[in-house]
């Protein structure tokens, strides 16, 4: 299956001042790609420009000034009133001169459908453009009318490669397999929520798993380590092996966990998680965890040791929440503290017992877990 979706990951063609085409129908996603991928090659050293050529929808060029804003990515913008889409995208051109970028990604208008007059356009805009590579970006959720679409634009326009959007939602992401077929182009990217970073380069084996059900876990593991400061982490275990937890690690462990983003998408990524109730764990409960720390004031958190009925009272009045909820937060801690300490206690007894042997003894690591898991 891997091997069918392209093998590899495919890279982009990038050359000095490259251009990039990014084509296809209403509301594929197109614009947000754009901006994505123009993310997503800052993090990689180069110098994007985002030109909007889409002079179709009013609201369309707004909205691709607004994310080059957010992402810090020169944005050309079309004259008000332009009409006339090839001499805007000639101007867009010689603006992308003047610039310092390197890679210059031009967002076209949509059609519902295709038709001759986009075609047309389309391949006048190609010539004009003359571009490294023309990207169709397509909407898994729309299956197999995406593999039409991908058929028809590829043998009158010839792509270079294709998006694959929107693999966040139910779809499994199986036309991918006829995309790739039809039209023997590779996948080079996919988009996998609405923010900027939900994004990352295709890779088939990733793919080829989640179609078969097992989760994404390289995706979920890279994603842990971008998010997460292995200094923070270091402190942490050393604190959680004193013993000495208290709720501002709660805190910081939260932190740690949004900035991975969503949970549902995290928990999307893991083997078997389709299965889970959808009550299970969600990012209301963390949500409703962190009301309650803090509703704490800073000595509570500190010392939990003093949150007697009164203050419990007090803060589950303060985070809208139950005295039951506020106990059993309490509870998962001390419960965390002891099983810390019991983890020292043992480590130190299994060392002694096994003189000359210790280093065949692993490293305790952080449980996988966190405390009201
Ligand atoms: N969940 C999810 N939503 C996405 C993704 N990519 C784009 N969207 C959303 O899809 C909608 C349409 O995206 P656009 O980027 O405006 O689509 P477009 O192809 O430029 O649309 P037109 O310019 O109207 O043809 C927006 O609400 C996006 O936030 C994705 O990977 N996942
Ligand atoms: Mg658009």
């Amino acid at each position: 299956l891997t091997s069918l979706l392209g093998g590899d990951a495919a890279p982009l063609t990038m050359t000095p001042s490259s251009r990039i085409l990014m084509i296809g129908l209403n509301g594929a996603g197109k614009t947000t790609s754009s901006a994505k991928l123009a993310r997503w090659l800052k993090t990689q050293g180069q110098k994007p420009l985002l030109l909007a050529l889409d002079l179709v929808r009013p609201a369309a060029i707004d909205q691709l000034v607004a994310l080059g804003e957010q992402i810090e990515v020169p944005v050309f913008r079309p004259q008000l009133g332009s009409s006339d889409v090839l001499a805007v995208a000639r101007e867009a051109l010689e603006w992308s001169q003047a610039q310092l970028g390197t890679i210059a990604i031009y967002d076209t208008a949509g059609r519902r459908e295709i038709d001759a007059s986009l075609i047309t356009e389309l391949k006048k805009l190609k010539d004009i453009l003359q571009p490294q590579e023309i990207l169709l970006v397509c909407d898994a959720a729309t299956g197999q009318q995406a593999v039409s679409v991908a058929e028809l634009f590829h043998s009158s326009l010839g792509i270079t490669g294709l998006i694959l959007t929107k693999l966040d939602g139910d779809a499994r992401g199986g036309a991918a397999l006829s995309l790739r077929t039809v039209t023997g182009q590779p996948i080079k990217f996919s988009g996998t929520g609405e923010k900027l970073d939900q994004w990352e380069p295709f890779y088939p084996d990733r793919l080829a798993g989640r179609i078969l059900g097992m989760g994404d876990v390289i995706s979920l593991v890279e994603k842990a380590s971008e998010a997460l400061e292995i200094d923070e982490m270091e402190q942490l275990e050393k604190k959680m092996k004193m013993g000495s937890l208290d709720f501002n690690d709660f805190l910081s462990q939260l932190k740690m966990m949004r900035r991975m983003g969503p949970i549902e998408n995290l928990l999307g990524m893991l083997p078997g998680a389709a299965n889970l109730p959808s009550t299970a764990v969600n990012g209301k409960e963390l949500q409703r965890v962190e009301a309650i720390i803090l509703s704490m004031t800073l000595q509570e958190r500190k010392r939990p040791d003093i949150l007697n009925a009164r203050r419990r009272q007090r803060i589950a009045r303060g985070s809208g929440s139950s005295v039951t909820e506020v106990n059993n937060l309490i509870l998962r801690l001390h419960q965390m503290k002891k099983m810390m300490k019991n983890v020292g206690k043992m480590k130190k007894m299994l060392s002694k017992s096994s003189r000359g042997f210790g280093g065949l003894i692993p490293n305790q690591h952080l449980p996988n877990t966190l405390p009201w898991q």
